[in-house]
């Protein structure tokens, strides 16, 4: 069900505990650690520790964590001293999203191409 933690979920395990993760912050709702593939200096994802499949099922059915999440990119761009930054949710797979549990991507530290990729 939507908001309960999936065993089979790697975000949700990194929540847990079960699987490391480089974590930078965390709040009563969220975490937030370093991707392990990243695509920029700073390359952070801040996730709700509830379960949804996307960005935009979790506004909907938890919208005060949404909001949480959001606060938190801005957050972990203050920690990493950050002035411009990057905030990604990719959705669906078409836009390259592989990891069907929603997150922030916070991307900063070099110079970001507009339109991206
Ligand atoms: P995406 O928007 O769903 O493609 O983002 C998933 C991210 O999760 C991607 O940038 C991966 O590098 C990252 N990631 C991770 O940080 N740790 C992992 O164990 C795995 C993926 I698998």
């Amino acid at each position: 069900m939507a908001g309960e933690p999936q065993d089979d979920c790697l975000f949700c395990n990194i929540v847990a505990g079960r699987i490391p993760a480089t974590v930078v912050r965390e709040t009563e709702t969220t975490v937030a650690f370093r991707d392990i593939n990243p695509q920029a200096p700073t390359h952070i994802l801040v996730i709700p520790k509830v379960h949804y499949r996307d960005a935009a099922a979790l506004a909907a059915g938890a919208p005060e964590v949404a909001a949480d999440v959001l606060r938190e990119t801005q957050a972990v761009a203050d920690e990493e001293k950050l002035d411009s930054y990057r905030v990604v949710f990719n959705t669906g797979t078409g836009a390259g999203q592989t990891v069907w549990h929603a997150h922030g991507h916070v991307l900063g530290g070099r110079g970001l191409e507009w339109p991206p990729g």
